[in-house]
């Protein structure tokens, strides 16, 4: 496939300082090559610069003017027709990306699902979040949710049916935000849920629907959806998160199924990583996701019969 690879360094969405420098790690740990070797088409796009408009402004400027440029950009890098992959910087900059990714597939009449791998909801408004960082917020925006009027003219403006996205690995919630997504019906696979039926019946479940439809998945992986044990990089670790192989497992799935479109791969603080293991497992899950594989399936199931 062809892979086209931007870097949006924008940290003003988060609590800590950091994820200016995730494109740079991850790209340290070897995206390109790694992707290259599994025989992909890829294109880097370097970084995505500063807007102007948003430097010493406050976040709320600052955040609107990177999502209007990165939405552009988006759509743009859709049209290529090539798989965008977006590095993060603070999951903010998914209210760019998405966005730009909604508009393709709206011209295209594709219908466009969000799996949403995250240890938060991310579905915090203006009006509910505690904490008033904008990378809690994104999937709200996407969905249309009020007080984000001044983020998008609305020549830019689309949206994502609150319906059509999973949330996946979810164990931290606001009340405000956790009253919205009931309200809304959005699919929330918290890991409660994981831990019980495990990582592939609901994702069995998710692949099925995009199929079914024909449609285009978006993924935004956020570093917290992983345990902390294993990616400490990221300023809002929360207890209790994916597994290794439960990583492992999503991004191969997704790959077999080849419904996935467009990938974000955010909140890497490599300010606070060990060493650079956070980077280097985001680059073997991106490689998995991409068709990185143990063995042949077909081989393993010539030996079972
Ligand atoms: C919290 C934390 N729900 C907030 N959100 C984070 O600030 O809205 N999302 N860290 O990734
Ligand atoms: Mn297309
Ligand atoms: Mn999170
Ligand atoms: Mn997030």
């Amino acid at each position: 496939r062809f892979v086209e690879i931007l870097g949006v360094p924008i940290e003003a969405g988060a609590g800590h300082p950091g994820a200016l420098m995730g494109p740079a790690a991850l790209r340290t740990a070897g995206l390109v090559r790694a992707l290259r070797d599994l025989g992909h088409e890829v294109r880097d796009l370097g970084d995505l610069t500063p807007p102007h408009e948003g430097e010493g402004a406050d976040r709320l400027a600052e955040i609107t003017a990177w999502s209007r440029v990165l939405a552009d950009r988006s759509y743009s890098m859709m049209r290529a027709g090539g798989v965008p992959v977006f590095l993060g910087g603070d999951h903010s900059l998914s209210m760019g990306s998405v966005t730009g990714v909604a508009r393709h597939c709206r011209d295209t009449g594709t219908p466009l699902f969000v799996l949403w791998l995250d240890a938060h909801g991310d579905f915090n408004t203006p009006n509910t979040s505690p904490s008033g960082n904008m990378h809690g917020m994104p999937v709200a925006l996407l969905c249309g949710e009020d007080g984000f009027d001044g983020v998008f003219p609305p020549e830019q403006r689309a949206t994502v049916d609150p319906a059509h996205v999973h949330l996946f690995g979810i164990r931290s919630l606001d009340p405000g935000e956790r009253r919205l997504l009931r309200a809304r019906g959005v699919d929330v696979v918290d890991m409660r849920l994981i831990d019980e039926h495990g990582v592939g019946v609901h994702m069995r479940r998710i692949i099925e629907r995009v199929k079914a439809a024909g449609g285009h998945l978006h993924v935004s992986l956020d570093v917290d959806f992983l345990d902390p044990s294993i990616a400490p990089a990221v300023g809002t670790a929360v207890l209790g998160g994916a597994t290794y192989r439960e990583a492992h497992l999503i991004m191969e799935m997704l790959h077999d199924a080849g419904v996935v479109g467009s990938l974000d791969v955010v909140e890497l603080n490599p300010f606070l990583d060990e060493r650079g293991k956070s980077a280097l497992l985001l680059v073997d899950l991106v490689a998995s996701l991409f068709g990185r594989r143990i063995i042949d399936p077909a081989v393993t199931q010539s030996q079972i019969g």
